[in-house]
């Protein structure tokens, strides 16, 4: 579990615009972040069935890869190699994300050079209009907020879809709701629902 974690660490955020240095007192190391895409949306579902974080849609519908890279470096200097996949998770900086667990966590533990990714898709219900996204390093958030929209057909955010969600969809596809527009094209429409109904009945593994 994290609560072994026990050195000092120091986080190195980048963006696409250029690199954000951002020193974070934590249990180990120095940690820097690729963030891809943003501002960009995610479609994810409770059960994973979403999309990978490689098909996120920018404002608009253009499809970006919105994959978050952690790199984590000891203070000797040496990648952190090894982290479980645990320890490190994504939340929303409101209530708005319901993810399966305390977070969304990466792919993997961290690899050979330290480095842990968000790619797959991410199992998470509820949806993050209107807030942001951050990484949590052993349940501490880190400074750095990235503009990704994650969107579930689980409206209600119980983390099932199910009559409820159904009814807030239906009520979308006659009058615009962000929440719904899962790719971010600026319509509810049938690729949404498409999207929309391939989700029913599916709730957290
Ligand atoms: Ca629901
Ligand atoms: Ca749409």
């Amino acid at each position: 579990m994290w609560t072994t974690i026990a050195f000092v660490v120091l986080a190195t955020l980048t963006s696409g615009q250029g690199r954000d240095w951002e020193y974070y007192m934590w249990g180990a190391a120095l940690a820097e972040v690729d963030p891809a895409a943003e501002p960009s949306c995610v479609f994810a579902r409770p059960d994973g069935g979403g999309l990978p974080l490689t098909h996120a849609y920018a404002p608009g519908g253009a499809i970006v890869d919105a994959t978050l890279t952690l790199s984590l470096v000891t203070s000797d200097g040496d990648p952190l190699v090894g982290l479980p996949a645990e320890d490190v998770w994504l939340m929303s900086t409101g209530s708005g994300l319901a993810p399966c667990g305390w977070g969304c966590l990466p792919d993997g533990p961290s690899d050979e050079n330290g480095q842990m990714v968000w790619r797959e898709p991410l199992l998470a219900g509820g949806h993050t209009v209107g807030e942001s996204l951050v990484i949590a390093l052993a349940g501490t958030p880190m400074q750095r907020e990235f503009d990704i929209t994650v969107k579930t057909p689980d409206q209600d955010g119980d983390r099932l879809v199910n009559l409820t969600d159904i009814t807030i969809f239906a009520q979308a596809l006659g009058s615009y709701v962000e929440s719904c527009d899962f790719n971010d094209d600026g319509t509810v429409n049938l690729s949404d629902l498409a999207r929309f109904t391939g989700g029913i009945g599916r709730t957290c593994p």
